[in-house]
């Protein structure tokens, strides 16, 4: 089990590549957060070999009606997902499809998100957060660099969340950290920089910094 509370966020679109960063990282991240961009420069099967490698989060923002939810849920947790990230905007009969297809593999929902624009989701995340407690959700996507947002959102909850926004998006890992998120998404910083492996371990020591003063 690595001791590291850093989601890679492989948004690169070779798969080779992809796979050459998810090995050499292995040992310093808590798993691999694929999403679209990685799926559609290649294909679904990604999923499975980066599972072989570790674990892997399918970010999908899956948010469509319950038939089609259960159709993508059900083929990330058959190529080995070990989580999976749905909105939760579209309703309880949305996400709970998603949950119930899911079976073992953990779901994460979008409470609110950390781009500019984001307020029409965000100011809604006591509803979505009701929807997602109801539908059995395993944790929460919520912003590390919109803290205010983040620490409502701890407040209402003790299941996981995950935070992205650090890094390329403004946030600190620290800041995050200490409003909390349990698990800490990077993407462009770690994998853009000239040496992924020492920027994830910088990242994790500021996490681990950050443990100890709070
Ligand atoms: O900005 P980065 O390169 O560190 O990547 C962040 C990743 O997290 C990326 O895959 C993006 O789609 C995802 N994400 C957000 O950035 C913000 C959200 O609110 C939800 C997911």
């Amino acid at each position: 089990m690595v001791d590291s509370r850093l989601v890679l966020a492989l948004d690169v679109m070779d798969r080779s590549r992809a796979i050459e960063i998810a090995h050499s990282l292995r040992s310093t991240v808590f798993a691999v957060k694929i999403n679209w961009p990685l799926i559609l420069a290649g294909s679904g099967s990604i999923i499975g070999e980066i599972a072989k490698i570790t674990r892997v989060i399918c970010d999908f923002k899956v948010a469509d009606i319950p038939n089609t939810n259960s159709l993508i849920a059900r083929f990330a947790r058959d190529q080995g997902a070990w989580g999976i990230i749905s909105h939760s905007f579209t309703g309880f009969e949305s996400i709970r499809s998603v949950v119930e297809a899911s079976g073992d593999m953990k779901v994460f929902s979008v409470v609110a998100m950390s781009h500019p624009g984001s307020d029409l989701i965000n100011g809604n995340y006591e509803k979505l957060m009701d929807i997602s407690e109801k539908a059995g959700v395993y944790g929460y996507i919520a912003p590390g660099n919109k803290i205010s947002d983040l620490a409502s959102i701890r407040k209402k909850t003790e299941k996981i969340i995950m935070s992205p926004g650090i890094g390329s998006q403004g946030g600190k890992a620290s800041d995050a950290v200490k409003a909390g998120a349990d698990l800490i998404i990077v993407g462009r910083s770690i994998y853009e920089s000239s040496d992924p492996v020492k920027a994830a371990e910088m990242i994790n020591m500021e996490i681990l910094k950050s443990e100890t003063e709070s």
